[in-house]
């Protein structure tokens, strides 16, 4: 199974691709890991692929006179204009394939390479994480409607994940029930948009359940994994 692990600038991606790796070899699983942020420089992790190993982003500013976020931008272009040469490196043969992604997501989300890479990758399901010290009840709606967002641009099923739990271990909205109580009590003029979200959210095709996480102390990684496993296979006919 590929995974692909998006999320906003330190949501916890890097750390996820390590933690949920070891955790996931631990259990008997082949893992490989692999880095698609051309930009990140330092990763908590050793990748079995790497981008930064075909292209050099500092070089890549420094000669076509570009800021950091249009080198990573030049990057996926270079990358999507190259999969066959590159996809092959990428045909690695394990249980498990682990994609960190860009440190910003909307370089790898909203442009038009980062579907077209994700559709040479094949069949891969998605996992979209916030932090859970950022979290609040309509923070919540905002998560799971963003992983359908993730979805409806990368055409792949998405988990939603709420991570760094161990910092905040109250988090008790998680199912959709207690989340429409916790919503109704909260002010403002978004309280029955975000109410209104959360119900159409929920009668999805398939059922938007929020996995709470920690990359420190592996909590939720079971619940995560049975997840992704019945996503994987909800969403069905993904050859
Ligand atoms: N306490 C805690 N810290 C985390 C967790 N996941 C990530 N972090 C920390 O959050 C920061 C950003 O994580 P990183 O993986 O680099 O985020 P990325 O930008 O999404 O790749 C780092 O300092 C991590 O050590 C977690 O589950 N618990
Ligand atoms: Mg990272």
């Amino acid at each position: 199974m590929k995974v692909l692990l998006i999320g906003p600038a330190g949501s916890g991606k890097s750390l996820l691709t390590r933690s949920l790796g070891e955790w996931l070899r631990r259990g008997g699983y082949s893992v490989a890991l692999v880095n698609l942020d051309p930009a990140c420089g330092y990763l908590p992790y050793k990748p079995d692929f790497d981008i930064r190993s075909f292209y050099d982003i500092r070089k890549i500013m420094r000669k076509e006179k570009l800021g950091p976020n249009a080198a990573v931008i030049r990057v996926h272009e270079l990358l999507s204009n190259n999969l066959e040469k590159i996809l092959p490196e990428l045909k690695i043969e394990r249980d498990f394939i682990l994609i960190d992604t860009s440190g910003q997501m909307e370089l790898f989300v909203f442009r038009e390479t980062g579907p077209k890479i994700v559709e040479a990758l094949k069949d891969a399901v998605g996992i979209f994480l916030v932090d859970a010290t950022l979290m609040n009840p309509i923070d919540l709606v905002t998560l799971k409607l963003m992983a359908q967002v993730v979805r409806l641009r990368l055409n792949v099923p998405v988990v939603p994940v709420i991570t760094k739990v161990d910092l905040v271990p109250e988090i008790n909205f998680a199912n959709s029930a207690q989340l429409t109580r916790e919503i109704r009590k909260q002010k403002g003029s978004v309280v029955d948009l975000a109410l209104a979200l959360n119900k159409s959210l929920d009668g999805f095709d398939i059922p938007v359940r929020v996995i709470k996480i920690s990359s420190k102390t592996c909590e939720g990684f079971g619940e995560l994994l049975s997840t992704l496993y019945e996503t994987y296979c909800e969403c069905g006919d993904l050859t």
